[in-house]
């Protein structure tokens, strides 16, 4: 698709994803942020004034609008699928943070919705861009075959908010909101063969069970793929945590990885050697920048969106394992 105009875009939500994909699109000469939808109406409007945006009442209303050419769809989890399918079905081209949807049904319908009607839908999986990933991707080769990977994020936090991401009808199952963590894995280890999971939640203080909030969660997972390689994703917030910790650990026939957000290592017989990893700041520009480039030149974008509902089947899976 060639363009000459500038797409005109509408951005859903006003957090850290929304900020960030909104400098990009207010810079880059090839996009024109035309509105701004959010929840808390003071927040909106002063997100929106800062990139001469319009405030638009709710995002049903944005979607539909005549000047907007593409949605990016940076507000809570539970929202996407929704979001998404009335986006596509005006016409629109989107950009969904991930999970696309807390459902695989939905999500698959959302795919053949976007072919159907000829449009771009693009999930962000910035992870698969971070150092982290990339140095995941580069040592990979010395080590294998593979027989067993590990990865832990654990992030302690006193007091819990009470925000979305404490919210599992909001966040959904933790790896399904978390779903970065199980990607990293599908993107390099393939198939997954068998997977189960056991979750637990915290109900938050002064908050009705059924309000759905709680002060920590933690999930543990098995998995086996397909090629043999056994799994384990350990993801833990919240209030019953007291040390953070991110890493992943690769144990293969010829020596082990260690992968942190700042540090990794590549040990080969006994010897140690360091890895560099990548920052993982600039992510949500790069990200923003292969959506428009593909959208102005149709340059090919870095994951797939079957690979990204994939992974949403297996985290499901894995939430009806519990
Ligand atoms: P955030 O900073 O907490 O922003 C969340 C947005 O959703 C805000 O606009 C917030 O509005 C709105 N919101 C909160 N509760 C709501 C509710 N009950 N109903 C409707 N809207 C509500 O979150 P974020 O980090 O930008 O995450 C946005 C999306 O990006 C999520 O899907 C997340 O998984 C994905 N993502 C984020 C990152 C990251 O680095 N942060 C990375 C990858 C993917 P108010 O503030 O006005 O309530
Ligand atoms: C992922 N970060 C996420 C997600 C949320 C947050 C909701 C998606 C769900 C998930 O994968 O867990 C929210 N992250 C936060 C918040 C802070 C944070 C509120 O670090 C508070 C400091 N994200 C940031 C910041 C960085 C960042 C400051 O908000 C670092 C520069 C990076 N967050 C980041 C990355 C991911 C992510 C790279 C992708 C997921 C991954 O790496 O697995």
């Amino acid at each position: 698709m060639t363009q000459d105009k500038p797409i005109r875009v509408g951005i859903i939500g006003t957090g850290f994803a929304a900020k960030l994909r909104a400098d990009t699109f207010y810079t880059d000469d090839r996009t024109h942020l035309v509105a701004v939808a959010g929840n808390d109406f003071d927040r909106t409007q002063t997100f929106a004034h800062s990139y001469n945006a319009e405030v638009v009442a709710d995002w049903q209303e944005l979607v539909q609008r005549q000047d907007i050419d593409l949605v990016a769809i940076c507000t809570i989890n539970s929202l996407h699928g929704a979001i998404a399918r009335l986006a596509l079905q005006h016409g629109k081209h989107a950009i969904v943070e991930y999970p696309l949807s807390l459902d695989p049904v939905e999500a698959e319908e959302l795919l053949t919705l976007a072919a159907t009607n000829r449009l771009l839908l693009h999930v962000e999986h910035i992870e698969l861009l971070g150092g982290l990933h990339q140095a995941l991707t580069q040592s990979l080769p010395a080590i294998e075959p593979v027989s067993y990977v590990r990865y832990v994020t654990i992030a302690p936090k006193h007091p819990a908010p009470r925000r979305w991401t404490y919210n599992s009808e909001l966040f959904g199952f933790p790896l399904v909101g978390a779903l970065s963590r199980l990607h990293r894995l599908t993107d390099r280890f393939g198939e997954v063969a068998t997977a189960s999971a056991q979750a637990r939640f915290w109900d938050a203080p002064e908050s009705a069970p059924e309000s759905g909030f709680h002060r920590a969660c933690l999930c543990t997972a098995q998995l086996q793929f397909t090629s043999g390689v056994l799994g384990e994703v350990v993801y833990g917030k919240g209030e019953t945590f007291w040390q953070a910790q991110n890493r992943m650990e690769v144990h293969g026939d010829r020596g082990t990885l260690i992968l942190e957000p700042d540090r990794g290592e590549l040990i080969r017989d006994g010897v140690v050697q360091p890895l560099t990893i990548g920052s993982r700041r600039g992510l949500f520009t790069q990200d923003t920048k292969m959506a428009i480039d593909f959208l102005v030149d149709g340059t090919p974008l870095y994951v797939q969106n079957t690979q990204s509902v994939y992974t949403l089947k297996v985290a499901d899976r894995l939430r009806r394992s519990g």
